[in-house]
Parts: C-alpha cells; structure tokens; sequence
C-alpha cells in the first residue's frame, strides 16, 4: 500500500462529531437581558452562518426562583451560558469566542487582522466600559421612555457614537454593518443601539443608518419580535 492510500484511509477525528452536536444557550428575558441578547445574536450567525444547532432555555429575570434556575446552568449566577456535551461558558464574550473556535465559517470577526484586532477591541470596551449607560438607560425593547441621562451617560454615549462612525469610515465599506458584513460587534453593540431608541437619543445620519441597519438585520428583528411577545412586565428592571 502506498503513503497515499494510506492517507485517504484514514478515519476522520473521533472529535469532529463532538464538535458539531447541539448546544443550548441559557438566556434571560428577551425584552430586558442585554447581554443575552449579545449571546443570542452571535449564537444565531452561528446557526445561519454555519448550521450550528443552538437550543434555548429562557429563564425569566427577577423572579423567586430565577437564581436557582440559573445557578444550575452558570456557576456566576449569571446568563448567558452556552451548554455544549460537558462544556460550559459563561459570560457572553467567552461565548462568542467559543462559538467562532467551533463555527469559524458563521464570520463572528472579520477576516481581515486588523479589522478583527479593531472588531475584539470595540467589543471588549463595550463589555467592560459604559457603566453610567448601562445604569441609567436599561434595555427595555417595548418601551418608549425619552430621557437625556446624566453628564456621565452622556459621555458614554458619545464615546459609543464616535466608536460607531470610526468604524463605519473604517472598516465599513462592504455592508452597512461596523465592519461591513455583520459581525460579533454588531451583537455587541446592538442593546445600545434598543436603549438609544427606547430613551429617543438623537443620533447623527451615520449612527442613525447603523442603527436603522442594525433592527433590520434578521437576527435582530426577530429578537425584538420575541422581546414584544413576552409576557413579563419589569417596569424596576
Ligand atoms: N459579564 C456578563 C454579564 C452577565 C449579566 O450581568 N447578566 C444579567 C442579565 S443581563 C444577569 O444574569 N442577572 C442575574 C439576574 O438578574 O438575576 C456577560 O457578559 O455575560
């Protein structure tokens, strides 16, 4: 038998199949989680983009048992947490990093180096920064609150615009995304992008066409469409 022979006779890793099974990603409620949200979008390229097979268990916030039902899911308490065979990932920048180590073809980073150097950066700021937005303009999809927020939020919000248009100019040409096509930052930033509309922040005609690209990004819509069908009301949220 000649070394090519014995090249195609060789079985395929025992792990390929391990890699490809069914995930459940453990979300809170749609209309108020941000960071489930991130997760569940990026979890979503991942099914459209690369056939991932990704189940969900909502485990409504704010309820008596809400922390049980997530402790049995997520050692910090906290959703989201991607489930897959033994593993689990907690906190939604691990599991976008975990979704593109086993779906690299779903795009969650632009394929250019510093693109995607830029793309991690973005997301990484908005997952530890932003805390006067954060507090002050809670996601809450269905509403329709309009309120200007303190200095501090009003800097974050600038810093937030100005991330935006630096990476439309940037990096943006080949879609109406940040780096053009959509990207894990895209899912990171789009709760952002449900608080500016919610508290009527105006924005200026590039963030306002993001943004307007961000609701219309299937993913998205259907995201805010579960959040409007949800029966949970939050008004402390
Ligand atoms: N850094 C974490 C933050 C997760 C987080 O704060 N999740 C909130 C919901 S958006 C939560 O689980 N809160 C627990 C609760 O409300 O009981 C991540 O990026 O996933």
């Amino acid at each position: 038998m000649s070394d090519a022979d014995a090249e195609i006779t060789t079985p395929a890793p025992a792990a390929a199949s391990t890699d490809a099974g069914p995930m459940t990603l453990v979300i809170g409620n749609k209309n108020y989680s941000t960071w489930s949200m991130r997760a569940g979008l990026a979890a979503e390229m991942a099914r459209q983009g690369a056939g991932a097979t990704v189940e969900e268990i909502l485990i409504p916030l704010d309820q008596p048992e809400t922390r049980a039902q997530i402790l049995a899911h997520s050692p910090s308490g906290l959703v989201p947490a991607l489930l897959h065979g033994g593993v689990q990932v907690w906190d939604s920048l691990a599991i976008v990093e975990y979704l593109n180590e086993l779906y690299p073809a779903a795009g969650l980073w632009p394929e250019d180096r510093r693109a995607r150097a830029v793309a991690r950066a973005v997301s990484a700021e908005m997952h530890s920064g932003f805390v006067a937005l954060r507090s002050e303009m809670s996601m809450d999809i269905r509403r329709n609150k309009p309120k200007a927020g303190s200095a501090a939020c009003q800097a974050d919000i600038t810093r937030v615009c100005q991330i935006w248009r630096d990476c439309r100019a940037g990096f943006g040409a080949g879609g109406d995304f940040l780096f053009g096509a959509p990207s894990a930052a895209d899912c990171m930033f789009a709760p952002v992008a449900s608080r500016l509309r919610t508290y009527g922040v105006e924005l200026d005609e590039t963030c306002s066409a993001y943004s307007a690209a961000l609701f219309a990004w299937q993913p998205m819509a259907a995201w805010v469409a579960a959040a409007e069908a949800e029966p949970w009301d939050l008004p402390d949220h």
